[in-house]
Parts: structure tokens; sequence; C-alpha cells
């Protein structure tokens, strides 16, 4: 298989961190690339341009990073990412993770093409209430919980996306504002498959 990623990109992260999770690292090859830059073999995996992109053993190419992970915890039966008796639990909290990571992700575009001052507009007022009410939600349903040893796609997705805001939007402040959730984060990302993917 073949993964396109950067080291920036929390949906790239996020489908490495299943493959890692998975046992699967060594049946791919990573390929790295600028998806701003129309790099030419993402283009032709991926007409959207987007990473992470996967390639599949049979040449099939898989794009957006939760139906990736979809396909690479179907592919192998060890440490199941997305448990069948835990179902909509565990999409419960992707989701929550990944709507972060969308607000998250767009604010940093935002601002990238249109200056910081994009923040005020009514698009970029709307994603930063998405972020404070995203956190405040996160904090009630993990904050007091007790990091249990097992992981699935939701606590991967949640603790990418939180990791990304304390990458790119630092004056988010929320490891400061809610400590209780900054442990459930730091209990997750203690795990290799996290400490090999840090964002740099
Ligand atoms: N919903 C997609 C989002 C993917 C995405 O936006 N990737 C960014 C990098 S973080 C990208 O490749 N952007 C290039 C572009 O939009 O042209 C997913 O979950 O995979």
């Amino acid at each position: 298989m073949e993964l396109y990623l950067n080291t920036t990109s929390p949906y790239a992260r996020l489908a490495r961190i299943v493959l890692l999770e998975k046992g699967l690292a060594e049946s791919v090859t990573l390929k790295w690339c600028d998806p701003w830059a129309d790099d030419a073999d993402l283009l032709k995996a991926n007409p959207a341009g987007r990473i992470p992109a996967l390639v599949t053993e049979e040449g099939t190419t898989l794009s957006e990073s939760m139906l990736i992970a979809v396909y690479l915890d179907g592919v192998s039966p060890n440490k199941p990412m997305i448990a069948q008796d835990s179902l909509g639990e565990v999409l419960h909290l992707a989701g929550l993770g990944q709507n972060l990571m969308d607000a998250a992700f767009n604010t940093v575009i935002a601002r990238k093409h249109y200056g910081n001052g994009i923040d005020d507009s009514e698009l970029g007022q709307r994603r930063s209430r998405a972020i404070q009410r995203l956190l405040k939600q996160l904090d009630g349903e993990l904050g007091e919980i007790q990091q249990t040893s097992t992981i699935n796609l939701g606590h991967i997705a949640t603790a990418v996306a939180l990791d990304y805001l304390a990458f790119r939007l630092p004056e988010a402040n929320w490891k400061e504002e809610y400590p209780e959730l900054q442990e459930w984060h730091a209990g997750v990302t203690a795990r290799a498959s996290f400490e090999q993917t840090a964002f740099s």
C-alpha cells in the first residue's frame, strides 16, 4: 500500500496512527508530498489533490481520512479501532474529533490565504464558537475518564484534533482551560503511534 501524506496534516496523521495501531506500518510506503503544490503523483491518485490518500494492494485509491481508517480497520482484524459492540460511542467521539479538526484546520487555512483578519468574519466567528463548544463538550465527556490501555478511532480523532489545536492555534489555550481534558490527552498522546507521528 501507499499513503500520501505530509507532516502537518491532522487528517493524514489520523490515517498514519491507525496504520501503526493496526500493525500495518510495514505494509505501507509513505509518500511524502506537498498537497498545496499540486504534486503530480498525488493528483493522479486523488483528483481532489488532498491528503491523506491511500493506494491499496489492489491499486484502488481511497481518500478521506475516516474512510481510510474504516478500510484499514477492516483489512486487519487486530485491535479493532471501530468495535461493533461500541459502534455508536466510537463514531460519536470520532465525529466530535473530526469536527474539531475541521474547525481548527479551516481557521488555519483561511488565515493563510486571507490573513488573520479573516477570524473576524462571520465564518471565522462561527468556527471559533464551534471550537469553544466542542472543547467544552469533549471536556465533559472525557475529562473524568481514567485512560484505559485500549484505543479506538474516536480517541484517535479527538486526540489528533486537540494536538493540532495546540500546534497551530496555541492561543486557544485549551490545556490551561481544561486541565482534565489535558490529562486525558496526555495519556493518549504518550502512545508510540502518537510520538512517532508528532506534528513538525
Ligand atoms: N475531509 C478530508 C480533509 C483532507 C484535507 O483537507 N487535507 C488537506 C491537508 S490537511 C489538503 O490536502 N489540502 C489541500 C487542498 O485542499 O487542496 C479528510 O478527512 O481526509
